[in-house]
């Protein structure tokens, strides 16, 4: 199972690295690495398993993060409704977006990243997303809400961006143009 030791840290080069394409059929060990990454996550919001590991909740998960430098990331995020949106995206790739954008009031964070950097993400508030499964099947999804946010901080991973490149430097809090912040499921 993936371990926090898993995780690499901000200075390790995988970070900063534009992942690989992923060729079908998969290995096998491509194949477990994908599902290790998205099993971390469940035990991640297993408040016993969480406990009993030490590992930090996580909603998303990249390849890059655990030094697999393919195009492969993990979410899962349990929705108001009791059901979760939980998949292996392959290949994934945005192909449209709207005008509008959004962020998270708090701020984002990272697993590879073990410090608090305040300020506003911009990202886009919906989008068309679309991706293969492990099995080569092709997935076309529309996202919003947190989902999307994970999606797109997600897929920068692949291409070597961090959360942070994006907050103003000058102005972290500053408004951002034409965004309105994510509400929480209770407040919507
Ligand atoms: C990725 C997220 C950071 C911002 C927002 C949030 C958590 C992450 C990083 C967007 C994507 C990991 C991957 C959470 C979390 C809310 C829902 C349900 C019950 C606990 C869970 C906690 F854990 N970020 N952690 N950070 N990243 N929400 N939730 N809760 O997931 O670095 O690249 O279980
Ligand atoms: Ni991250």
């Amino acid at each position: 199972m993936i371990l926090m030791k898993d995780i690499v840290r901000e200075g390790h080069p995988a970070l900063r690295t534009k992942a690989e394409e992923v060729k079908f059929p998969l290995t096998d060990e491509e194949r477990k690495l994908a599902k290790d990454m998205l099993q971390f996550l469940k035990n991640s919001q297993d408040p016993e398993i969480a406990e009993k590991y030490g590992l930090r909740s996580g909603i998303g998960l990249a390849g890059n993060q655990i030094n697999f430098l393919k195009r492969i990331f993990a979410i899962h995020i349990e929705q108001e409704n009791g059901e979760a949106l939980s998949f292996i995206a392959v290949n994934p790739k945005i192909v449209s977006h709207s005008a509008e954008k959004t962020y998270l009031p708090q701020g984002e964070g990272c697993l590879s990243v073990d410090r608090s950097v305040p300020g506003y993400v911009p990202r886009y508030a919906r989008i068309t997303v679309k991706f293969y499964t492990l099995d080569g099947e092709e997935k076309k999804m529309r996202l919003q809400g947190l989902p999307a946010i994970c999606f797109q901080h997600e897929l920068d991973h692949l291409n070597g961006v961090m959360f942070y490149d994006h907050i103003n430097k000058e102005d972290p809090f500053a408004p951002i143009p034409d965004a309105f912040p994510l509400e929480a499921e209770s407040e919507a």
